[in-house]
């Protein structure tokens, strides 16, 4: 089966999973049930994209991806449509579908937009051709001045030559509406990387023109030379639905000095109190951290946005710091609150214990189970005036084999009284 194809139906399984199941029925096992006919190559792929959709190669065995420009809304946990504008690609792939430039071909041809867009995932000393197509805005108003704009990648963190810098008329003209640029790249450290728009760079990062670029050294599942067994990329943001609507009907943000958000996102998405609501963090497959008791676990930490600093805290474990900014630390240390400002990437570790051993509780008996990870900085819990609600997800840690062992004496054989600790 065609790789791309099954790249498509994992992510059709997974967004079925994600819509129609409750907590605890989630993508993992719509993933692990993926056992289709791979080449051991195409397997080894997905296993270390962790399901993303890969480039194609072209004749000459170069990646090659095709980043579409458009705009659309994306639905919040309270309901709202929020008119955003970013990256997209055609519907299953990153094939070239040539030039777009209508609304119903936009809507025929691409994915719906998404803040953060699809990740791309690269591999060191391997030569990529990015192209992105400008299709312009099909969703603003029609006098509005964000019609008709030019859009760049700026590829946040790659040593790279000026000429693919992102940056407009550096020398290269950005790309303009119903146009299309090639950018061509050779990766040469592996790691954590984002590409953004440098075009009007507040309001067109701030509309929602960012995604992240993870950079593989090999087919296994390991970085900076690390083993991992599971890997999530949290992607944390700041979003002003009141900013993006003067974009849409206007082209201008009014008193941009004031930039105020009112979404706090990780990975396109806010928490709620609903823990059922199919837009919550938690109930997205990219988000919720599901791993085993023994696992570890990466986390590729990126953050975009205004001025907001997310200070990140995961309850019950700390995180070692293995690498920043795409770039592997001589000596690892260990945090339990992470503070990522925009374009930090921060790659972490956690080494998830096995509960029935190390850590039951001692009066209830319980062991694995859900801990919140959450924004320390509580202006990000709260979006749109309302709490909780803004940049929080689960660890959603299971027992491989149900570990229900008795209760191991303690020393001394003296039963644990909570009121004498
Ligand atoms: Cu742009």
């Amino acid at each position: 089966m065609n790789l791309k194809l099954l790249g498509w139906m994992s992510a059709a399984l997974l967004s079925v999973a994600t819509y129609v199941a409750a907590p605890g029925a989630f993508a993992e096992e719509a993933k692990q049930a993926e056992t289709w006919n791979l080449s051991p190559e195409e397997q080894d792929l997905v296993n270390v994209t962790n399901g993303d959709v890969l480039g194609d190669r072209g004749k000459d065995g170069v990646w090659e991806f095709h980043l579409y420009t458009t705009d659309g809304y994306i639905e919040m946990t309270n309901g709202e449509l929020v008119w955003v504008f970013g990256y997209t690609h055609a519907k299953g792939s990153f094939k070239n579908v040539g030039e777009v430039t209508t609304k119903e071909q936009v809507e025929q041809l691409l994915e719906p937009v998404k803040v953060p867009s699809d990740p791309i995932h690269l591999f060191v000393g391997e030569k990529v051709r990015i192209t992105l197509h400008n299709t312009g805005m099909h969703c603003a108003a029609e006098h509005s001045g964000i019609n008709h704009v030019a859009h760049t990648i700026h590829f946040h963190g790659l040593d790279l030559t000026p000429a693919v810098d992102g940056v407009p008329s550096l020398p290269v003209d950005p790309v303009l509406e119903h146009t299309a640029f090639t950018y061509e790249l050779l990766p040469q450290y592996e790691g954590s990387f984002m590409g953004h728009c440098h075009v009007d760079s507040f309001n067109h990062i701030l509309a929602g023109m960012y995604f992240p670029i993870i950079i593989h050294q090999d087919r296994s599942k390991t970085a900076y030379g690390y083993k991992y067994d599971r890997d999530y990329t949290l992607f944390l943001s700041e979003l002003s639905s009141t900013a993006n609507e003067q974009l849409q009907e206007s082209g201008v943000v009014h008193g941009l000095q004031d930039w105020k958000a009112d979404y706090y996102l990780i990975n396109g998405r806010t928490f709620t109190d609903n823990l059922y609501h199919p837009r919550s963090v938690i109930n997205d497959p990219r988000s919720r951290i599901i791993a085993y008791e023994d696992e570890t676990v990466l986390l590729r930490l990126m953050a975009i946005g205004a001025d907001h600093v997310f200070a990140l805290h995961p309850h019950g474990y700390h995180m070692e710091v293995v690498a920043l900014d795409g770039r592997k630390l001589k000596s690892t240390y260990e945090k339990d609150t992470i503070c990522i400002a925009s374009g930090e990437r921060i790659d972490v570790l956690v080494k998830i214990p096995h509960f029935a051993s190390q850590r039951k509780c001692l009066s209830c008996n319980l062991g694995a189970g859900i801990t919140i990870m959450h924004d320390h900085n509580l202006r990000g819990m709260v979006s749109t005036g309302k709490y909780p609600m803004g940049a929080l997800t689960i660890f959603d840690v299971r027992s491989k084999s149900k570990a229900a062992q008795p209760d191991a004496p303690l020393k001394g054989g003296k039963s644990y009284n909570p009121l004498e600790h």
